[in-house]
């Protein structure tokens, strides 16, 4: 994926394991049209095969992670245009087909289907004066990739409700402290750099245990706590089967000693 060139993404390896995938079509703060969706799916299935690569970044820049969904490309359309081909399917590609951690690091204005995008991800990082939003009602739509739930189940029915009906915007540091983030950052570029370091240290883990480790987290989202324990203990499980697993010789004693303080 990263030798191959792209129109509206750039796609580089800046540390070891560590794909950055940065939006760009700047003349339109990343507006996010179809040749940009249909890039954007073609790079994360080449990164997601790609055994060198063990955590995604996803960035755009410093004055948009992405503005939305392209309003030029959208306004015409009718119900059949947007049912028949199940207009905006293809955005979810981003959770279903990608197996690897992606991290989103928002910086400017992420609106509508850019704060939907940059919620996709697995993890979020913002700089404190992100711009965030779900700003649809004021175009007389609502949320279509994903907003209306998981902005609810990461923020809360309360505050989601009045954020999508009102379409008010909110700041990265607003997303932080009510864990819609994981980390909040002062400057921009703070928060790239602070994102492709989670995004190093997740590569350096064995990529099967992160595998299953971002799959029966993401399943707790879908899943009643009994269903969801039980998965999670058999995916624990298979992971007996997995060379990462098996305990070098010479860490034996210190796993011990870690044991026994447990028990
Ligand atoms: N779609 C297409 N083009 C966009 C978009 C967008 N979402 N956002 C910005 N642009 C373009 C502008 O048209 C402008 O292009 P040009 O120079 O050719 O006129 C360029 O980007 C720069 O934008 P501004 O000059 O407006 O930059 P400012 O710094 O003045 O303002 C803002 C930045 C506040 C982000 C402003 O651009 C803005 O309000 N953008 C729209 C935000 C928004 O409402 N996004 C859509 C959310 S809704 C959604 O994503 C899904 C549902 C949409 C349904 C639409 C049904 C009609």
């Amino acid at each position: 994926a990263t030798s191959h060139t792209y129109e509206h993404l750039k796609v580089s390896t800046p540390k070891p394991g560590v794909a950055l995938i940065t939006l760009h079509r700047p003349r339109a703060l990343n507006a996010l049209f179809t040749p940009l969706l249909v890039e954007l799916n073609s790079a994360l299935h080449k990164l997601n095969t790609d055994a060198s690569i063990g955590a995604i970044v996803l960035t755009g820049s410093e004055k948009a992670f992405a503005a939305g969904a392209d309003i030029k490309e959208m306004k015409d359309k009718s119900f059949s245009d947007a049912y028949g081909t199940d207009f905006i399917e293809m955005w979810s590609d981003m959770t279903t087909a990608v197996k690897k951690p992606v991290i989103s690091a928002v910086n400017g204005y992420a609106l509508g289907g850019g704060c939907e995008l940059a919620m996709m991800a697995d993890i979020m990082y913002v700089s404190a004066g992100a711009t965030l939003g779900q700003p649809e009602i004021k175009l007389g739509t609502i949320p279509g990739a994903g907003g209306s739930q998981r902005l609810t189940r990461a923020v809360g029915k309360a505050k989601a409700m009045e954020l999508i009906l009102t379409g008010d915007s909110f700041s990265g540091k607003e997303a932080a402290d009510w864990g819609l983030a994981a980390k909040v950052f002062d400057t921009p570029e703070q928060c790239v750099e602070g994102a492709l370091s989670t995004a190093e240290k997740i590569a350096s883990m064995s990529q099967i245990a992160v595998k299953a480790a971002k799959e029966v987290v993401n399943k707790s989202q879908d899943l009643g706590i009994r269903e969801g324990v039980d998965f999670e203990r058999r995916v624990f499980h298979s992971l007996f089967g997995s060379k990462d697993q098996k305990i070098e010789e010479s860490r034996y004693e210190e796993v011990q000693r870690i044991q026994v303080k447990l028990l």
